[in-house]
Order: C-alpha cells, then structure tokens, then sequence
C-alpha cells in the first residue's frame, strides 16, 4: 500500500499492478463461460465506456432509481443530517465522481471525507477538484475493491464518527449471501457511527422491466459491451454484436437479471479456453436485487446495526436506509 499527497488531500491505494491483477482475474472469470449456467461477473461491464454508458443509462427516462435517489435526498436531507449528527467522517463508497456525497456537504457538514474507489484514475481527478472547493474538509481517497477488502486506513478517520454513504443501489447488485457480507464488513468499521444507504424496492414488473431494457438500446450497449471489455482484457474473440441484450425483472427471485443471448450457432475462444454456443443460449452478466424495506431492514440488524430509519418517494419506488452502529 503507498501513501501520497494530491494537493492538501491525501491518497492511498493497493500497491499492485492493476493491469495484470485484471488480466489475471479475467481470465479466471472466463472460467465462467464453461459452466452449465454460463455466467460473467457484472465488474466486466465497467470500464471506461461502460462507465460513460452507465451515466447515460442514469438521466433515460425508464431508469427511474437514480433522479428519485436523489429526489428523496432533496426532500428529507436535513432530516437525515438531523438524525445522523455531528461531528463526521464520510466514506464514500465507490464514489465515482463524488457528486453525490458532495451534494450532502452542506447538510451533513462532514470533517472529513474519504472516497473510496476502485477506478483510482477517476476519483483522483473528482478528488483533486472537490479538495479545492471545499479546503475546509480533510479529504483523502482510497484505491480499492471494498466488494472483497475495506481496509479504511485509521488517521483518515481520526476521532470523527464514521459514516459510510453507500447509494445508487449498487447493494443490489450483490446476491444476498454477498450483501450480507458486504453489510456486516460495513457494520465492524462503522462504530459510533453507521451506514446512509440507498436500496431499490420491489416494484411492478413492467417497471422494472423497461428500466433495464430501454427504448434507445442504452443499456444493451452496456450489456454488451461486458463483451468488448473481456476481448481487450484476455484476447476473447467475442463479436458482441452478434449477441441479444435480454433482461427481465424475476418476481419469485425479486431481482432484475440481465443476459446476453446468442443471435446465431457461434463459436467462441480466449486463451486456455473456447465452447461453441448454440443460437439461444445466454450468458448471465448482472443481477440488480430490489428489495422489501422490512426484508432490507432485516438484513441490517442481521449485520449488526441498530434499529434503521428509512425514507422514501411518494409511489415507495426507492428507499434511503439510516442505520446507526452503536
Ligand atoms: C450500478 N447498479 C446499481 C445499476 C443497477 O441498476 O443495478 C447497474 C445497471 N445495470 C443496468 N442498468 C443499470
């Protein structure tokens, strides 16, 4: 792990080779393809045109989560500043540009703020720009994986009470098992403070179904392009046009489950590895989990927190979840 300065904020980040620690991990997820169940894991659809895609897929009109995040935060943020307190370190998980978290400056009066990212090159930038309007917050940032590690380095937290900020539902794009573990990774560094967390809710079919499958192709482009990442990453020879975007909301499962689906027989090779798909078959990318604000409350005290409060929109569509950790 190494340690420097960016401006008056301060960084620290996994002292690996990211490059080939990837190629590593996605030639071990192409493992993945030989399966009955074939499957990709849902960080191949982020690189850099990924994520451009996913901030498109943000401001459609069908995907609804993210403008009503942000509405409940407009209409019930000095709630929550209220009913979390004073006196905080705010931990940013996977904080991306960090507007968000910067949004709730102003309410929630953070002493310090640490964003916690795995694309370091970024948050760097987002960092760098926020320390200098906001010269008042200690600002630090922190490369890395806190789906597996949250190592949060204690001098960025000082004596400040640590509240983590965990919106946008990427919870839900965990399996149960895996969220629970996440939650309770959260839970044993959050004492004396607690977790703000945003959580999609279960929600009539069609609804969910049009979010995630969008009428300008947003959001296949984004499918697929999982796809053109691997190619880059291990030297696949996917043509991912030649494979279907499908994604559908699962009622028994509640969970959206995106797919790429064979438009034609093909055969597909990448080193140590090739299999012949049939016209049909899929590939599984992505879950997004929606929730029951009980069940999700549950899984908070399951993790250890304490009795949560949460707030939500007008038709119940999304919910921000406070859960203290005494
Ligand atoms: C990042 N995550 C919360 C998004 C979601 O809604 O599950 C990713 C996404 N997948 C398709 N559209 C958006």
């Amino acid at each position: 792990m190494t340690i420097s300065e960016a401006d008056s904020s301060s960084w620290t980040e996994e002292g690996v080779d990211e490059a080939a620690t990837r190629h590593a991990v996605a030639l071990a997820a192409a493992e993945g393809l030989l399966r009955a169940d074939k499957r990709l894991p849902p960080w191949l659809l982020y690189d850099q045109r990924g994520s451009a895609l996913f901030e498109e897929i943000t401001e459609l009109p069908e995907y609804y989560p993210t403008r009503t995040e942000a509405a409940i935060f407009a209409a019930h943020g000095a709630e929550m500043a209220t009913t979390i307190g004073p006196g905080l370190a705010l931990i940013d998980l996977g904080a991306g540009n960090c507007a968000k978290a910067a949004r709730l400056f102003p309410l929630l009066e953070p002493k310090r703020y640490v964003a916690v990212d795995i694309s370091v090159g970024f948050l760097r930038d987002a960092l760098r720009r926020l320390q200098r309007e906001q010269p008042h917050i200690a600002m630090a940032g922190v490369g890395q994986d806190f789906s597996t590690t949250l190592e949060i380095p204690a001098e960025l937290v000082g004596s400040d009470r640590p509240v983590f900020f965990y919106p946008g539902s990427s919870i839900g794009n965990f399996e149960a098992a895996d969220a629970l573990a996440l939650l309770r990774r959260i839970r044993e560094r959050a004492a004396g403070g607690g977790l703000l967390i945003g959580v999609d809710l279960v929600k009539p079919k069609a609804i969910l179904d049009a979010a995630y499958d969008d009428g300008l192709g947003v959001t296949a482009a984004f499918n697929r392009n999982a796809l053109s990442h691997l190619n880059r990453l291990i030297g696949s020879d996917f043509a991912p046009r030649a494979w279907r975007h499908v994604a559908f909301y699962d009622a028994a499962r509640a969970r959206v489950e995106m797919h790429l689906e064979a438009s034609a027989d093909v055969e597909v090779a990448w080193p140590g590895g090739r299999r012949r798909f049939a016209a049909g078959e899929r590939i599984h990318t992505e879950n997004s989990c929606k929730y029951r604000v009980d069940a999700f409350r549950a899984m908070l005290l399951d993790a250890g927190f304490a009795v949560s409060r949460h707030w939500t929109d007008r038709e119940g569509w999304f919910a921000v979840f406070w859960a203290p950790a005494p």
